[in-house]
């Protein structure tokens, strides 16, 4: 029987969030210490464990059938190999490892316009991406590589400029760093080998691609149950984000109230359950979904 082989980062960012996803999946990985690849009981898939920096070559050359990847290191393979034409499909979009590519500056430096960075030193583990970035600005500068602790290299006078991720933008302001321009938007995305791949493994590809759809759509979406009297439904449907048409069901001991059970696609915060509140609802349960399938 065929066997589905799926990269993931073996120790970093992106490695709990994708093993909880998958074993919201259904495919659960026994994975010992220091070995490169985890089985999977429930499923017909092993894991490959590898740096995220490798995936990339991984899917290209077929080592691996899907792999789950940072958007910024696959673009950045992507435009380094352009002479081999490595076209690495993404197939999903995974709404984790969110991040972006930014440029930054000593934070008393001038800077106007991307155009200040002309003749400037940047240093980056990202070249590829700055490289096409200042190539579309017009900018003449020198991209440097540096493979770790890109903020300190303006301090120590190796770099004027940085080109690094940024999340929460934390480390920059910790290195007296200022944000002036973001060249890359990320995300971890479902990667897939542009090599053959044969009819059972497509079938399994497809039915964990609905597993997933099920389960990122699932995400913000909540179950929310209330009491409400038949004349405030209109308005309790305006007031919930993103929701269906909601179910209705008689209470038993009332007739002008009955019960709500509507589904949101949307993150249902505190005020919309107290703008709820006012406009008569009670008794009213927010719930989690764990699967939604359309
Ligand atoms: O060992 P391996 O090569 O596999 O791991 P790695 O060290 O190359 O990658 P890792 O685990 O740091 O990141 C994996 C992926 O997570 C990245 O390729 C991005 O797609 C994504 N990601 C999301 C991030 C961040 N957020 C992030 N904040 N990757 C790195 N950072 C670092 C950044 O380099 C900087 O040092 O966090 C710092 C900035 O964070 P803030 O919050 O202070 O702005
Ligand atoms: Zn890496």
């Amino acid at each position: 029987m065929e066997k589905l082989t799926i990269a993931i980062q073996k120790s970093g960012r992106l490695t709990d969030k994708t093993l909880n996803i998958l074993s919201q999946c259904g495919l659960e990985f026994h994975i010992k210490k220091d070995v490169l690849f985890a089985s999977c009981a429930s499923y017909p898939a092993e894991l490959m464990l590898v740096r995220d920096d490798d995936i990339p070559a991984y899917i290209a050359n077929g080592t691996c059938d899907l792999g789950f990847v940072g958007e910024n290191v696959l673009e950045e393979k992507v435009l380094k190999n352009n002479n081999y034409d490595l076209d690495i499909p993404i197939i999903k979009k995974m709404n984790y490892g969110k991040c972006r590519l930014s440029i930054a500056v000593p934070k008393e430096q001038y800077f106007e316009s991307v155009k200040d960075l002309e003749g400037k030193v940047i240093a980056t583990s990202y070249p590829n991406i700055l490289n096409d970035f200042l190539k579309a600005q017009g900018v003449d500068a020198k991209a440097t590589m540096i493979n770790g602790a890109v903020e300190i290299t303006p301090k120590l006078n190796v770099a004027d400029a940085i080109c690094d991720i940024v999340s929460t933008g934390g480390t920059l302001k910790a290195n007296g760093l200022k944000e002036v321009a973001q060249i890359y938007q990320s995300e971890c995305v479902l990667v897939e080998s542009p090599k053959s791949i044969c009819d059972e493994k497509r079938k399994m590809i497809d039915q964990l691609l609905q597993r997933l759809d099920g389960v990122l759509s699932a995400q913000n979406t909540k179950y929310v149950m209330m009491n409400a009297s038949k004349a405030s439904l209109d308005k309790i449907k305006e007031i919930l984000p993103g929701a269906e048409e909601p179910s209705i069901m008689p209470l038993a001991q009332s007739s002008d109230k009955v019960a709500v059970h509507i589904v949101c696609k949307e993150e249902v915060f505190w005020k919309t359950i107290e703008q709820l509140k006012a406009a008569g609802a009670s008794s009213i349960l927010v719930l989690p979904i764990e699967k939604y399938i359309q």
